[in-house]
């Protein structure tokens, strides 16, 4: 099957709404035909400056309008983060991915950024970065640099996304990810389910993510982490299938991409986690915590490979790499 950018609404919703173990069925062939069924890419989480962010995002620990009570935190300094960096190599990631709390990076953050990746680079990891909005001329020197992902979620459907966030709107995330896709980049999005909306709403999120110009080669999807003290801290818990369900449709219409299991997945059982895998999810975050919230942990993600016979991918050499190495030999 030849990889599709011209999806409509309603295709997308007849997938999602068929009988779960027909759709999980198709996913799951779906994924067979482009991956090794048992490889999961994994990925850690740092997070390089924490809270305190000017935007208003409902579900969010770090927003400085809601009570959350996290204790903020300045930058971190780039040696404590190449620390973390080698930790996580050591433990089996293939990427690294670093988060701060901003509306979009300064100009004065800058500098700290791009020497950042280049060191996380030289330790033979994948880089990933996610620090809000960025400008074309950003998004230039963090490629120049070596970042290989971008992460910027679209988080739910056009029509959701104004009851969730007021103070950057939909076009801009897709003008940053228009620039990071300018400057050769490979793009992380993806979004969250169960802020309180409906199916059509995921269908609208999915619909948008795979009829971009490019499908983002790293999908994320997060099942909401309600936090006290957010407006979304009490909304209803969504069902786990219908976590299930949005995964197994972007593995079928974004066939190459890889789905990533992100947030949430600390209060799932293994076999929800399980049946995931079976929806065509084949990444993670591993490490004991997110940004800010409690993850699934190393141990654990450990027992569950072992479960269920999954290994970790290797960190895909860079192509200045393999011609090094062919020079070499
Ligand atoms: N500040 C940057 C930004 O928003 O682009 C990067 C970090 S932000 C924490 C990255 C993504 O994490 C958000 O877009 C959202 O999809 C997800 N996220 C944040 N808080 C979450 C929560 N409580 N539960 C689930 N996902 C969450
Ligand atoms: C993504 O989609 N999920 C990750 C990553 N991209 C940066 C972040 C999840 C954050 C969950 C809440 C927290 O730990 O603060
Ligand atoms: Fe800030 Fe990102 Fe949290 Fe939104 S999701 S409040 S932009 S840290």
């Amino acid at each position: 099957m030849t990889v599709r950018n011209d999806w409509t609404r309603d295709e997308i919703q007849a997938l999602y709404e068929q009988p779960f173990l027909d759709l999980v069925f198709k996913a799951q062939q779906t994924h067979r035909e482009h991956f090794d069924a048992n490889t999961i890419q994994v990925s850690t989480l740092l997070s390089i400056k924490t809270g305190k962010c000017p935007e208003d995002c409902k579900y969010c620990s770090q927003s400085a309008r809601y009570d959350s009570k996290l204790e903020a935190e300045k930058r971190i300094a780039v040696d404590k983060v190449i620390q973390e960096a080698k930790e996580a190599l050591e433990s089996g990631s293939s990427r690294f991915c670093m988060g701060a709390a901003w509306r979009n990076p300064h100009e004065r953050d800058m500098p700290y950024v791009l020497e950042m990746v280049r060191e996380v680079k030289a330790l033979g990891l994948e880089t990933c970065m996610t620090l809000g909005m960025l400008n074309q001329s950003q998004a230039e020197r963090l490629q120049v640099a070596g970042l290989d992902y971008y992460n910027h979620n679209l988080d739910t459907s056009r029509e959701y996304y104004p009851k969730v966030i007021s103070t950057r709107t939909f076009d801009d995330r897709l003008d940053t990810l228009d620039h990071v896709r300018n400057a050769g980049m490979k793009v992380c999005s993806g979004g969250i389910v169960g802020l309180g909306e409906n199916s059509h709403d995921r269908v609208g999120l999915l619909l948008e993510l795979s009829t971009l110009p490019m499908h983002p080669e790293s999908v994320p999807i997060n099942m909401l982490v309600p936090i006290e003290g957010t407006p979304l801290a009490d909304v209803e818990k969504l069902d786990v299938t219908e976590w299930i369900r949005t995964i197994a449709v972007a593995r079928i219409i974004m066939p190459k991409s890889y789905i990533r299991l992100s947030a949430g997945r600390e209060s799932m059982s293994d076999s929800d986690q399980a049946l995931a895998f079976m929806a065509g999810a084949n990444s993670l975050f591993s490490g004991e915590k997110l940004l800010t919230t409690p993850n699934a942990g190393e141990g654990r993600d450990k027992q569950l490979f072992n479960k269920l016979g999954l290994k970790a991918e290797k960190a895909k050499p860079s192509v200045a790499e393999l011609t090094i190495d062919a020079m070499a030999s």
